[in-house]
């Protein structure tokens, strides 16, 4: 969790974890936007997402794109990250090696993009 201790505060270590995963983040976000449109297509998310380490089944994608994409499918940078904050907070709540390999997680991933 980005924010793992009780106050409700981001601490330091917090913020240097949420930053260093922006930055590298932003890398990922760049080199996916194949077509330079400054925003990442449906099309694009796949491959950006499993490089940032975050292997998806293709219900969790619908989901995604529904919840943090725009009418045309396009993702801008600020739900991008928004949408990798809340992913990695997951996983790191639900271990294991990917989503689709734990069914009993489901519904719990459902109310984070519904
Ligand atoms: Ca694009």
């Amino acid at each position: 969790m980005i924010v793992s201790d009780s106050t409700g505060k981001l601490g330091f270590e917090e913020f240097k974890y949420l930053w260093n995963n922006v930055k590298k983040w932003q890398v990922i976000y760049k080199r996916f936007d194949v077509d330079r449109s400054g925003t990442i297509g449906c099309n694009e998310l796949p491959g950006a997402f499993q490089t940032a380490g975050f292997q998806l089944n293709p219900q969790l994608y619908q989901m995604i794109i529904r919840r943090y994409s725009d009418e045309k499918g396009e993702m801008d940078f600020d739900n991008f990250i928004c949408c990798l904050v809340r992913l990695d907070a997951m996983f790191s709540e639900c271990p294991g090696p990917g989503f689709s390999l734990l069914p009993h997680c489901s519904p719990f991933i459902q109310c984070f993009f519904t």
